[in-house]
């Protein structure tokens, strides 16, 4: 876009061709006799096993994604950046590595920081790297191309924020970057890289010494045993008891012993969104479909790798059981998590549990095989209890999914995609929308650990493409994708990229022409339409087509079907635009109680 580059984007030392190379396999190269900062930045990263790059070029660190590139990196280039920070959040969360999202200054930063604080929110490991301006402009207020004081801005929205003014301390700054990221709560972090850090030359061997390798970026913490014991007791005396699975579940990827302490005690489990296929939805012990008896009435609740946020109505009121909004149930709580603060967020926690779920999981199956005797089986009165809800759930939602009404419907269509995902357990399923999010989230089983990828704590439009590119790049698995057609609007461009690196993504849009639904009118009967609704009958499908990709107009079950069972088939980019009635939805899905105008209504 400049024809001129401004001061900001000083020249590096050595061109392109000129570029140390660096061997591949993580090892860096150790014959050159200078480094400047930009190898300093590809070798420190690759040398922590990065291999990957999530970002979109521009001053200042154009020159640095050729060079990673050049470096056998995989860059990842996206049409916007909270989309390339959303990809690296969630190949965080997939790899227990840092996603790396590479930004220009700061609009290109302020487009990487939304995904940056949803990283946070979420724990899920992630680092922005953003080029900056020189502090002495910035600080001055001097002005400069795209200047901002983008670390005071990022910090309060990141879990640790870093600048880097010297060469000789990329080493340290990507290093503790990482240890942040990843090490106790996983969360976002942000790395400012100023202009003039690139060019910087120093003596080779300085530069290969200054480098770090991290050794071991998230120390296992392991709960003491009478810290283990007393949950255990308070576990085996509950008459009710219940067992949460969070996203930190997932994450923790301890899957098989999960799945064994929940097999071995018995016990009913509700898995939250992502925690989905931690064990398949179909498993016995599933409680999912009786998950609003099954709240009030349990007695002792393990909650593990979840918090008791606004998703788990804070623990407490009518939800779990109480007269009133703040009313506590009278559950008693044991709360799996890493964080030693998350323990009384909201409701009592009698036995916190304080360790990563890996080390905290293990010790408890280690203390109940330790014990004489078996572990006592929850009541037959509570398992039959819930399994009544359950057969009675399930045949109602059965019965519903067997309609074919014409338009199709949320229902039609998602029975569709529950058979394909149970046809494909390994394929990815990326989520939003609002009754888009809720009806997959409650039709559409998982069978495999950490293959739904959704909105998320805060609920977030927009991380669909995003998350999508980046579970196919990481994975190399089929990705599906269900969208609103609000929610796939936000990211909706990265089609381009999707068909550009030629990702196997499939992606419906479940298209009522709107927000929430498509029927809304302007109450004045004046020209603009309502805030609500879209162009009628979009043809989202050309799209796609425009890329390269594959386009499929679906009206029915059948067409959907069809054309999800070929995308699969084919791994072509894939989009179709499954047309259903714009009746269909409710107004904010199921949190329509958060809206004030409901909340106002008696
Ligand atoms: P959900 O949205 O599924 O309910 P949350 O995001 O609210 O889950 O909670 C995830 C929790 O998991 C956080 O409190 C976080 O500290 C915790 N956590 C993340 N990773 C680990 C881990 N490896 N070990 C223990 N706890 C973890
Ligand atoms: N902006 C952002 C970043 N996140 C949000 N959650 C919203 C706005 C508000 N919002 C929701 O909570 S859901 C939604 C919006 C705009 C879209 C719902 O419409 P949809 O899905 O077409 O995606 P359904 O199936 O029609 O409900």
């Amino acid at each position: 876009m400049l024809e001129v580059a401004p001061k900001s984007a000083a020249k590096p030392t050595s061109t392109a061709e000129e570029t140390p190379k660096i061997a591949s396999g993580g090892e860096i190269n150790t014959q050159a006799q200078e480094n400047d900062g930009f190898q300093l930045v590809i070798d420190a990263l690759k040398l922590n096993g990065i291999d990957t790059i999530f970002g979109l070029p521009g001053i200042p660190i154009t020159d640095l994604t050729r060079k990673l590139q050049r470096a056998g990196l995989r860059v990842i280039s996206f049409r916007h950046e909270q989309n390339a920070g959303y990809a690296a959040s969630i190949a965080g969360f997939m790899t227990q590595k840092p996603g790396i999202c590479l930004t220009v200054s700061a609009p290109g930063f302020l487009n990487g920081l939304t995904a940056l604080a949803n990283a946070t929110t979420n724990c899920f490991p992630m680092i922005l790297i953003s080029g900056s301006s020189e502090r002495e402009i910035v600080d001055l207020q001097q002005g400069d191309y795209e200047e901002m004081d983008q670390l005071a801005i990022a910090k309060p929205l990141a879990k640790a924020a870093f600048r880097v003014l010297h060469a000789e301390d990329i080493g340290v700054g990507v290093a503790r970057a990482i240890r942040a990221a990843v090490s106790g709560r996983p969360g976002g972090v942000y790395l400012d890289l100023p202009a003039k850090l690139f060019p910087q030359a120093i003596d080779a061997e300085v530069g290969r010494k200054s480098l770090i390798k991290v050794v071991d970026p998230a120390p296992r913490q392991i709960p003491a045993p009478d810290v283990v014991q007393r949950a255990l007791d308070l576990l085996r005396h509950a008459k009710r008891p219940l067992i949460i699975l969070g996203k930190g579940a997932a994450y923790a990827q301890a899957d098989a012993d999960i799945r064994a302490l929940v097999e071995k005690t018995g016990i009913p489990y509700l898995p939250m969104a992502m925690a989905k296929g931690l064990l398949p939805d179909t498993h016995e012990q599933s409680a999912s479909a009786a998950r609003s008896y099954v709240l009030p009435e349990a007695d002792v609740v393990m909650v593990i790798g979840a918090r008791l946020n606004w998703l788990l109505s804070h623990g407490k009121g009518k939800t779990w059981g109480g007269n009133s909004a703040k009313q506590w149930g009278g559950q008693k709580f044991i709360q799996v998590d890493i964080s030693p603060q998350e323990a009384d967020s909201n409701v009592r926690i009698d036995a916190p549990v304080v360790g990563d779920i890996g080390s905290c999981v293990s010790a408890m199956l280690g203390a109940i095989n330790a014990t004489a005797g078996p572990w006592p089986a929850p009541s037959a009165e509570w398992l039959d209890a819930i399994a009544e809800r359950k057969t009675k759930n399930v045949a109602k939602m059965a019965e519903t999914l067997a309609k074919n009404p014409t338009p199709m419907n949320y229902h039609s269509a998602l029975n569709v995609v529950r058979d394909i995902v149970k046809a494909n357990p390994d394929a990815i399923l990326v989520n939003e929308g609002a009754n888009a999010l809720d009806f997959t989230r409650s039709i559409v089983d998982m069978y495999k650990p950490r293959k739904r990828l959704d909105v998320g704590t805060w609920g977030v439009m927009g991380i669909g493409m995003g998350f999508s590119v980046a579970a196919a790049v990481v994975s190399g698995e089929q990705v599906i994708a269900i969208e609103g057609d609000s929610a796939f609007g936000f990211s909706g461009m990265e089609c381009e990229t999707i068909c550009r690196y030629n990702l196997p993504v499939c992606v419906v849009i479940l298209n009522n022409n709107g927000v929430y639904r498509g029927d809304e009118v302007n109450p004045t009967g004046g020209r603009d339409p309502s805030p609500l609704v879209f162009v009628k009958g979009a043809r989202y499908e050309k799209l796609m087509e425009a890329f390269g990709g594959v386009g499929v107009l679906a009206m029915t079950p059948a067409e959907l079907r069809n054309a999800m069972e070929e995308a699969i088939r084919s791994r072509a980019p894939t989009l179709i635009n499954a047309v259903i009635d714009e009746k269909a939805g409710t107004e904010s899905g199921r949190i329509t109680s958060l809206n004030p105008s409901a909340k106002k209504k008696p």
